[in-house]
């Protein structure tokens, strides 16, 4: 072993959810490691979420990386349903005394994250290869890593797995002791991000009988647009201008026709699930994020989802360590996976309202029509979509 290293907190993943939590506990005097596998441009490399809850944009105040993203970030305070042609506003703000979104991209915002916890020193070690978690079930867990030829050991007493879908630490949970619930969607979201002129100052979801489209933005100057595809789509199938000809397809007219196009400089297709592993601890591993759960992104809640859990699980280190109070630990998974289900249910109900689904029952794509009819129809049924689209309390 070429180094021995301790910390009250080792953090596996430098993507949002690792370097927040990891930024929220230094400012509090409680030092922690975060193990990232990929390089930092890597990771500011990814194009993702770009809705943020007014709870998530108040946590990243809190974590003192807010000042970015409240000087080039938007307020929304509504946003358009495109229901095959006529578009329908929902009214957020008046639907939720006043709450709205801040529309900033998950990129600037690991951006300003990493900034912050270099501003503070803060240790993030990256390209850290084959992260292992050794003792979690113990009072003395462990990390190992490799980089090159050398061998890393990191001496910690809590573990967190803020390490994404794919990262190890769900998997380090015995499968006895987990239970995973999932449920894939027969499409996938073509997105595209380009410097054009947004063609909307508000969201636009749109269900068209050619499928679901969102009219998303990142700045006045940065558009990102999504399509519903088959999942036998890959993105060579898509040149920018069959995206744009679609795109205007499932548009409104009027909307079509001030859609300013132009190249895409990031296009990708994203796969969509619903996913959760219970519970979210182990001994004295902690899993956070998109490590214990994936949501389609209709509801914009993915980003959001793993922002809650750092909310509580900030909260039950700082009572451990600054109270000698474990009860934040110690209900931790059952009251971030009670959130958790809500934005579950939140984001499947808005895929299942709005997306084509040409191989359901003739008796279930009529139901889907009524969904959005009743949504349309009531204030009742908007007041409910704009509580949790703007953030359900933590
Ligand atoms: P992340 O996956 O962001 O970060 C995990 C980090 O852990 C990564 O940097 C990874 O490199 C690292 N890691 C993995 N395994 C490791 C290991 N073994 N050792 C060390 N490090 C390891 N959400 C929305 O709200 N709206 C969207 O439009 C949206 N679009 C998305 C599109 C795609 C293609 C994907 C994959 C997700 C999208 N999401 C969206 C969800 C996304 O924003 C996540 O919710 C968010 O990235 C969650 O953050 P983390 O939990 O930090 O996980
Ligand atoms: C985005 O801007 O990337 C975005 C916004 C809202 C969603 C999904 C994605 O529901």
């Amino acid at each position: 072993m070429s180094e021995m290293m301790k910390a009250k907190v080792g953090i596996i993943g430098g993507g949002p959810s690792g370097l927040l939590l990891s930024q929220l506990l230094d400012l509090k005097g409680i030092d922690n490691v975060v193990l990232e596998k990929h390089t930092r441009n890597h990771v500011l490399g990814r194009i993702r979420a770009g809705v943020l809850e007014h709870g998530f944009a108040d946590l990243m105040r809190e974590a003192q990386c807010g000042a970015r993203m409240d000087a080039e970030g938007e307020l929304h305070t509504g946003f358009f349903i495109n229901d095959n042609g006529t578009l329908h506003r929902i009214d957020l703000a008046g639907h939720t005394g006043g709450n709205s979104v801040m529309v900033y991209g998950q990129t600037e915002l690991t951006r300003d994250l990493y900034e912050a916890r270099d501003r503070m020193g803060g240790r993030i070690i990256h390209e850290a290869q084959d992260v292992a978690i050794h003792g979690a079930d113990s009072d003395a867990p462990a990390l190992t890593w490799r980089k090159g030829d050398e061998t890393f050991r990191l001496a910690c007493e809590f573990v967190i797995g803020a390490d994404g879908f794919h990262g190890v630490s769900r998997k380090s949970i015995p499968r006895e002791v987990l239970t995973e619930y999932e449920k894939v969607y027969p499409f996938g979201w073509l997105g595209v991000l380009s410097r054009t002129r947004p063609v909307s100052p508000e969201l636009i979801y749109s269900r068209t009988p050619r499928g679901f489209s969102l009219c998303s933005l990142r700045s006045q100057v940065l558009s990102r647009y999504y399509i519903q595809v088959p999942l036998s789509d890959s993105v060579e199938d898509w040149p920018d201008e069959a995206f744009w000809e679609e795109l205007k397809r499932r548009l409104p007219d009027e909307v079509a026709g001030r859609l300013e196009t132009g190249p895409s400089i990031e296009k990708s297709i994203a796969p969509l699930r619903s996913f959760v592993a219970e519970p979210m601890r182990w001994g004295r591993l902690f899993l956070a994020g998109d490590a214990a759960h994936i949501v389609p992104p209709t509801g914009a809640r993915g980003l959001n989802s793993a922002a809650s859990d750092i909310h509580y699980l900030y909260h039950a280190l700082c009572d451990h360590y600054l109270e000698g109070d474990d009860r934040g630990l110690e209900t931790y998974s059952d009251r971030a996976l009670a959130r958790v289900w809500k934005a579950q249910r939140f984001s499947w109900w808005m895929t299942m309202m709005l997306h084509e689904f040409p191989d359901h029952p003739a008796y279930d794509r009529r139901l889907q029509q009524v969904e959005l009819d009743y949504l349309l129809s009531s204030d009742a049924a908007q007041a409910s979509l704009a509580e949790n689209y703007v953030g359900l309390p933590f």
